[in-house]
Parts: C-alpha cells; structure tokens; sequence
C-alpha cells in the first residue's frame, strides 16, 4: 500500500493576538505570496486563550512550521510566550491599539530576555511587511526559489518600487 502523503505544513505560521489585529497584518499576504511561501493564520490571545496558543504551536511543529510571525497589541505577550514553546524562529510584529499608539507593544515585544529572542520589526503596516520580507530572508538561505524572488523584489525597491 503507498505511504499516505503528509499534508504540507505552512511554512509560515502567523499568529494574532486578536482578530481586531487582522486589517494591519493582511499586508504580508501579497509578499508571502510574491516569494512563494505558504502560510496560515490563527487568533490566538497569550493572555485570553494560552491553552489554545499552545495547542496550534504544538501541531505547527509537528507538521514542519519553519518561522512563526506572532502581532499583538498593548502588553504584546504573544511572540515572547511563542517564543518560549518553540526554537523555530519568531518575528514579532507590535500592533498600534491603545492611547499608547504601538508603543507599549514594541517595547512589550523587543525587550525579549537573554536566550529567548524575537526578532521585533516596526509598528503597524510596515512591520506586517517586514515580517514577510524577514521570514523570506530566513528561508532564502535554504531555497533557491524564494532566493530569487527576494532578489527580484529588492531590485524592484531599487527601482524606485514599493
Ligand atoms: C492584544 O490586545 C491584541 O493583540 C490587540 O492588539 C489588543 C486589543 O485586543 P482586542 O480587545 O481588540 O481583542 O492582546
């Protein structure tokens, strides 16, 4: 009997800290896309839902998750708690909701202690594009494919593209 095919793991896991967090992060859909990697989104709170969060780690690793991108808003938890269950990589993205603007969160999500990095991008829309573009550097040292549409990419920018 063949060997039942393994379903494909995302390479990209994104998680959210709140569904209200989804319009910033939506940006990083058309650049994933763009440099071909696969990924999938959850909502899963640090502070509202642990047991939940725990649980889409856990089935993210087993099925070969390369990177996790974790937004989150406020005391931005999320991608330090992710970052505690997993030695994947993990590119933290703060999310502007409070009177704090962001802020909060950056300093929530950067100040990560020694051993347990998240690499923090910036505020808002371009963070949720820079975590793409991050997530395909990473994966580019080990694929050819998304090499090349980095490149491409970075000489479109070079062009005076955006
Ligand atoms: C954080 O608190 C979320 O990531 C969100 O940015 C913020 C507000 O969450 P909601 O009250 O909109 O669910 O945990």
């Amino acid at each position: 009997m063949p060997a039942k095919k393994k379903p494909e793991a995302a390479r990209v896991v994104i998680l959210l800290g709140s569904k209200s967090d989804l319009p910033v992060m939506e940006g990083m859909y058309p650049l994933l896309e763009r440099f071909g990697l696969s990924w999938e989104l959850h909502v899963a709170s640090a502070h509202r839902q642990p047991e939940k969060l725990k649980r889409i780690v856990r089935g993210a690793e087993k099925a070969g998750t390369e990177i996790f991108v974790a937004a989150a808003g406020m005391a931005a938890h999320l991608p330090g708690v992710l970052a505690s269950m997993t030695a994947k990589p993990v590119i933290g993205v703060p999310i502007s909701a409070g009177p704090l603007a962001g802020v909060d969160a950056l300093l929530s999500i950067v100040q990560m202690p020694p051993g347990v990095p998240v690499a923090t991008v910036a505020i808002g829309s371009a963070g949720a594009k820079n975590a793409a573009c991050l997530a395909a550097r990473i994966l580019a040292l080990g694929d050819k494919k998304v090499a090349a549409a980095l490149d491409a990419y970075i000489k479109e920018l070079a062009r005076g593209g955006k």
